[in-house]
């Protein structure tokens, strides 16, 4: 039986957040349209079953090993992957299942919880964090069918920003919530600072160059909830983009969905539950000086079941230059890209989202730097930033 997920019943308006139930007079089972808003267009629908993607399993136990040969062989399948596509996955990761599987749990109890109890934390407009669903008053069409629930973590040791944000805006019963995300974040947030040291002798500068650069990341994490949707065919769960982040460390379940544009089609990323799916995001490709890409992807759903993934976005401290180290900018490789903070980059993409739609796929390929960065050559460049935020 196919189970509407009751939030995804919600208009889209043009200036404030508030929700208004769609109108329909009936359950969405009952429909065998979705609403307009959801469909996409003929040139942007999924298709269900793609060639599969053959990313590398990356090891990291065998990366922090310290044996030559050993991280000698995965820095070069990395470079490799980076330089095609942008995605790999890593296993023997050291992530405790246990907190993978309670991630997954606790995925579940919130966006199981009553519509106004999730608004509570509902993203207001301009905002990045809390829980949106439907992206209401921001886009009237090719609305993804999914809803999210996205918080900052700043790796400050003196700062609790996951816990204080659970605790100030859904009270005392969200505090254990609130830890255990606190503690998923540092996790993550180690575990990308190890990814750092290996994109960094992947690309043949020093180990620490890019963890130093990250130790002080401040982050995002985000939760996502694909409902099933009984038209997977005419929806998107998440539509095509490109992560502006610096490395996104993903972890799905067990549900297929995601897909990654690679050679001039759509493939899927098998799921694998000992595994985390890594990809490039701008800020990287931009602090590899163009070396390393990153790649367009989106998440399709299903008509099924729930599909869950959670993503840490690595993200530089807000006021840091995003510049190449000097290594990598070379009389082959001149500099690419302006310096440029993360802040301006977010400011950016609140500002300006949407502003180009994508015409081709190639273009989507070539849309860094954004306008911002580039003077008025709006119609040379895309920069496909509006589903991610
Ligand atoms: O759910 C997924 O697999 C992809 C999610 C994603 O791309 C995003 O949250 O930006």
């Amino acid at each position: 039986m196919l189970i509407p997920h009751p939030s995804m019943l919600v208009a889209p308006q043009s200036n404030n957040i508030e929700v208004q139930p769609l109108n329909l007079d009936a359950p969405l089972t009952n429909h065998s349209n979705i609403p307009s808003e959801f469909v996409w267009p003929d040139n942007e629908k999924p298709c269900l079953q793609p060639p599969e993607l053959k990313i590398p399993p990356i090891d990291m136990k065998a990366f922090l090993s310290n044996d030559p040969q050993a991280v000698a062989k995965v820095c070069a399948e990395v470079s490799e992957a980076c330089k095609k596509h942008g995605f790999f996955l890593v296993v023997n990761h050291g992530v405790d299942k246990k907190l993978l599987e309670k991630a997954h749990k606790l995925i579940d109890t919130f966006f199981c919880m009553d519509l106004p109890e999730k608004q509570k934390i509902q993203r207001k407009l301009g905002e990045h964090c809390g829980f949106a669903n439907s992206f209401i008053g921001r886009f009237a069409s090719k609305l993804p069918w999914k809803e999210t629930l996205s918080f900052h973590y700043s790796n400050d040791k003196s700062t609790r920003t996951v816990e204080d944000y659970f605790l100030t805006s859904m009270g005392e019963d969200f505090k254990d919530f609130g830890s255990f995300f606190q503690e998923y974040c540092e996790v993550m947030s180690n575990l990308s600072l190890e990814i750092m040291e290996l994109l960094g002798m992947s690309l043949g500068v020093s180990r620490e160059c890019f963890r130093d650069f990250f130790e002080d990341n401040e982050s995002v994490m985000r939760l996502n909830y694909y409902p099933p949707c009984q038209k997977p065919e005419l929806a998107l769960g998440t539509g095509p983009h490109c992560d502006p982040t610096s490395l996104t460390v993903l972890h799905q379940d067990q549900v297929e969905g995601l897909q990654v544009f690679v050679d001039g089609k759509w493939c899927s990323v098998a799921p694998k539950e000992d595994a985390f799916v890594v990809n490039i995001g701008d800020t990287f490709m931009a602090l590899s000086n163009g070396t390393f890409k990153s790649c367009l992807h989106r998440a399709v759903v299903n008509n099924q079941i729930v599909r869950k993934s959670l993503a840490f976005f690595l993200c530089p401290k807000q006021d840091k230059v995003v510049t190449p180290p000097k290594e990598l900018i070379t009389n082959e490789n001149p500099k690419k890209y302006p310096d440029f903070t993360w802040a301006t980059l977010l400011e950016f993409t609140q500002l300006h989202y949407r502003l180009l739609e994508m015409v081709t796929r190639e273009k989507q390929v070539n849309r860094w730097p954004p306008p911002l960065f580039h003077g008025q050559q709006h119609s040379k460049l895309s920069f496909n930033l509006y589903l991610f935020l």
